[in-house]
């Protein structure tokens, strides 16, 4: 029932920052799907006795993606797959599945918070025992290889049913169909403290968590409604749709504007949260107050005492390049260990792994802990929720007196989307060659102080990337680009900005950058290279 099936290679199957994300329409066409999963087929080799978990964020094209990998599994001598019921295993509850269950890794089908639909994105992440998604060693092996493809292996059988829990074969390979929220909820429950979070939804607490059409409903549902109390209702937009509804999966200000509107209304919650397409990322608001993701993760570090799983300790904390330094402060004050990492979740595995961190999060609504090795959405809902419940303290009373201890970064992200790839390339390269010669500049009330590529040597394995140029004035204040490496069309510029201050810590971001944003334009002449003045989106 084996059938080998020639093939051309496709000369675009080079993963990015979290696996391959391309257009629905690009993925759609014969053989793309097939030459990337023979490709990585190939390089991981001998694949007798191996385990591997699949599932994905229920975007379309995700039932046919899936057919066709479990088939070609089978073909190339997989002997066990763990499939997430439907098809469904968000990222977080992948990479526990992965640990729990020693498997030899995962793919998860998920172009993230990127839009789904037929004129969206696609894409699939790679996971290897870890539980976190490989390193680029072996994404730039699995890339030679899909330039050389020649055949690949499929099953020729009739599509698997996933929609029944339980056991069955495939062409001699093991299929187990699982629930794939159980595993997730007890791990919540042996992290958190439950009934603490169960008392203050008792005594009327309120909470909105939009799930945005997204993978996550089913779990937040169970968690927030069925377990820990919150009153029916509290999760909105809980059925996952192939195409979101229509919504831009993307927790934060703009693209989650209806929970947005809400939290900032009259009739707003006590607690506000949201989740990405395959609920990795997070947001947290208060009542007509919003948390950047950097200062979670520092809030978050800052109070681990308050959470039954880290209370004995934690080993330390990373962040990306790109976040701002508010968790520095935090690690600095509690004597733990810290690191700055590139731009992707894969760069803190080895921390974690070798116990350096416990903690690392990123600016893009990312935060996680050791628990796994990927970001985890509701687990930071989770936490929010448990400092609360533990302190009695509102969103922004906890956030404010954060601010009183340590100061405040201001920060905010501007994003110049659709560039021309060329004109990306080049005026990163351009600016980089410039940067050198900023030092000593003086910019208004800015001196530069310090200005180059970012470089991040890996203490574990050693591997050293670039990824990004900083400069960094002598007040503190940082200016962060780079280009993204998640899009499937054209070229994104993100330009990350931060200003800290002790004392002056009510002011408005946008306010208190409107000079740092001056001078990051000047600086790497955006409006005169790509034509645009303003950011299209700013988060
Ligand atoms: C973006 C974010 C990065 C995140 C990555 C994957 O990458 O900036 O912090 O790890 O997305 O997240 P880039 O290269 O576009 O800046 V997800 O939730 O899309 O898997
Ligand atoms: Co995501």
């Amino acid at each position: 029932m084996i059938k080998v099936v020639s093939t051309s290679p496709f000369s675009d199957q080079k993963m990015g920052t979290a696996g391959l994300r391309r257009k629905s329409k690009v993925v759609l066409q014969p053989g793309y799907v097939e030459n990337f999963m023979q490709s990585i087929f190939n390089v991981i080799g001998n694949l007798q006795g191996k385990v591997f978990v699949v599932g994905g964020d229920g975007r379309y094209y995700n039932d046919v993606a899936i057919q066709k990998i479990i088939k070609m599994a089978a073909a190339n001598g997989v002997s066990r797959l763990i499939v997430g019921q439907n098809g469904f295993i968000s990222t977080p509850a992948g990479s526990n599945i992965i640990l729990k269950n020693h498997a030899d890794g995962g793919f998860i089908l998920s172009a993230s918070h990127n839009p789904g639909g037929i004129d969206g994105d696609f894409g699939i992440k790679y996971s290897n025992h870890t539980g976190g998604q490989i390193p680029s060693f072996v994404s730039d092996a699995i890339y030679q290889e899909t330039l050389k493809i020649s055949e690949y292996k499929i099953c020729d059988v009739p599509d698997v049913d996933l929609s029944q829990i339980g056991h069955q074969e495939l062409c001699g390979m093991q299929i187990d169909v699982i629930d794939p929220v159980n595993d997730y909820v007890e791990m919540m429950e042996q992290i958190f403290d439950f009934t603490a979070i169960k008392n203050l939804f008792k005594s009327g607490f309120t909470m909105r968590f939009d799930a945005m059409n997204a993978v996550t409903g089913p779990y937040a549902v169970r968690i927030f409604e069925e377990i820990l109390g919150a009153s029916k209702g509290s999760v909105v937009n809980y059925v996952p749709l192939p195409d979101f509804g229509g919504l831009h999966p993307d927790p934060n200000m703009v693209y989650a504007k209806e929970l947005v509107d809400f939290m900032f209304s009259d009739d707003a919650a006590d607690f506000g949260a949201a989740n990405d397409g395959d609920g990795d990322r997070n947001m947290i608001l208060g009542k007509s107050f919003f948390v950047t993701p950097s200062d979670s993760l520092a809030i978050l570090t800052d109070n681990f005492q308050y959470i039954p799983a880290y209370k004995n300790g934690i080993y330390g904390v990373a962040k990306s390049a790109a976040t701002s330094t508010s968790v520095e402060r935090v690690a600095k004050a509690h004597n733990i260990g810290y690191y700055e990492v590139p731009t992707g979740w894969k760069y803190f595995v080895n921390l974690m792994d070798s116990k350096r961190i416990t903690f690392c999060g990123e600016e893009s609504f990312g935060t996680g802990s050791a628990h796994i090795r990927e970001k985890d959405g509701i687990w930071a809902v989770l936490f929010w929720l448990n400092i609360i419940a533990a302190t009695g303290k509102s969103v922004a009373q906890i956030t404010e007196e954060h601010w009183q201890k340590y100061g405040r970064s201001y920060y905010v992200r501007f994003d110049f989307e659709g560039v021309d790839g060329t004109i990306a390339d080049n005026l990163m390269a351009d600016l980089e060659n410039r940067l050198s010669a900023l030092v000593n500049k003086r910019y208004g009330d800015y001196i530069v102080a310090d200005a180059g590529a970012f470089v991040y040597n890996d203490p574990v394995d050693k591997s050293s990337t670039k990824n990004g140029l900083i400069v960094r004035f002598a007040d503190g204040s940082r200016i962060v680009y780079r280009l993204s490496g998640t899009g499937s069309s054209g070229a994104t510029i993100r330009v990350y900005i931060e200003r800290y201050s002790k004392e002056d810590i009510k002011r408005e971001p946008l306010q208190m950058l409107t000079e740092l944003f001056k001078i990051a334009m000047l600086i790497s002449e955006i409006p005169e290279r790509t034509g645009k003045h303003q950011a299209d989106v700013v988060t």
